[in-house]
């Protein structure tokens, strides 16, 4: 299968993140992305592409007008007012406050943030930019006729909500591409993430629609991020109503556990019949990943593609979480391979 992949990620890139009261090094590094495409090229793959480039209506179409704009100029607005430094917020609107807007850019980096570990730099936009064209190109290839892509997104999406940003993400690839599946004629779409965290920014796109199965695989949200959200009983609402599928599973769990929440994740996945599979490919429930508390084999990657691959669908693959980086490249091939096994 084709890789999709743009050098414009690097442009979102810190050495430090908070934590705990620190700064402690970075997670989230543009390292993890050459190291996956790296094993691409290692694994013989296929072959690596460029993405095309988009316009803003596929962004547009799921994230809210003003949350755009918000990620389109805030870098500027902040650098005037405070200097060319990484932006972050240092204060959140309360619940039951209303949308009004501010003159300050501080103030409104609060408004669209849901924590501290997503600064906005001189090139995020850019590099959120690039990671869509690379899901949009991934699923343009599949529109065109094969059978699956693998998107090579940085920075990663599944966090970005309609609007909100926050967990390294800025804007919702995966979403993103689901949608414009869905303008480009596939009557339903279906979304399976398996990275570690819940993809919140994803359910909360598409809570109330019935024409995109959300389905995610990830830790309970009362031990991991992000918090709030990802439990067992949001089944989705309105026309959306059993079509958001969460499974978290407790810190500690290993793939007897994780596979057969997959099996329940397929079986779900099977009964919509989707036109279209993507995947939100994070694999920080690898064992080693040092933010993350399950116990993946480099193996099990390898069975969660071979499974994916029995669906029979056309799939494309969306890059997400994973921050072991010297591992990170063969879990992520590993998917691949088996899925094209
Ligand atoms: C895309 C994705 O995987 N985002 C994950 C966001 C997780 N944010 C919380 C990070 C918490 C860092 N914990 C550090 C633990 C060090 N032992
Ligand atoms: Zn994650």
């Amino acid at each position: 299968m084709k890789t999709v992949f743009s050098e414009l990620h690097a442009l979102q890139q810190v050495d430090t993140e908070f934590y705990r009261g620190k700064w402690v090094d970075a997670f989230e590094i543009p390292r993890r992305a050459e190291l996956v495409l790296d094993a691409v090229r290692r694994a013989d793959l296929g072959p690596v592409i460029e993405p095309e480039h988009f316009d803003l209506a596929p962004v547009l179409a799921v994230h809210d007008p003003a949350f755009v704009r918000f990620l389109e100029t805030i870098w500027d607005d902040w650098a005037k007012e405070v200097g060319e430094i990484p932006a972050y917020p240092n204060i959140w609107p309360p619940r039951r406050t209303r949308m009004i807007p501010t003159v300050r850019p501080g103030a409104e980096l609060g408004r669209y943030a849901v924590d501290m570990s997503s600064p906005i730099l001189k090139g995020t936009w850019q590099a959120a930019r690039a990671a869509v064209d690379c899901a949009l190109t991934g699923a343009s290839l599949i529109e065109a006729g094969e059978s699956a892509a693998f998107a090579l997104c940085r920075p990663p999406g599944h966090h970005a909500g309609r609007d909100y940003f926050g967990g390294y993400c800025f804007l919702n690839n995966a979403a993103i591409a689901a949608q414009w599946f869905r303008d480009a004629g596939a009557d339903r779409v279906a979304v399976l993430d398996v990275d570690y965290h819940h993809g919140n920014g994803t359910q909360d796109i598409f809570y109330d629609r019935g024409d995109v199965l959300t389905v995610s695989i990830h830790a309970d949200p009362v031990q991991d991020y992000p918090y709030y959200i990802g439990f067992a009983d949001e089944t989705g609402a309105g026309e959306g109503l059993g079509a958001n599928l969460n499974l978290p599973l407790p810190w500690g769990s290993d793939f007897v556990s994780w596979g057969s929440a997959m099996d329940q994740a397929l079986s779900r996945i099977r009964a919509f019949a989707p036109d279209r599979l993507v995947v939100s490919l994070g694999v920080d429930a690898f064992e080693g990943d040092p933010i993350s508390r399950f116990r993946l084999q480099g193996a099990d990657f390898t069975e969660i593609g071979r499974r994916i691959g029995r669906l029979g669908l056309p799939t494309l693959f969306v890059l997400e979480g994973g921050y072991a980086v010297a591992a990170i490249g063969d879990n992520v091939v590993n998917v691949l391979q088996g899925f094209q096994a």
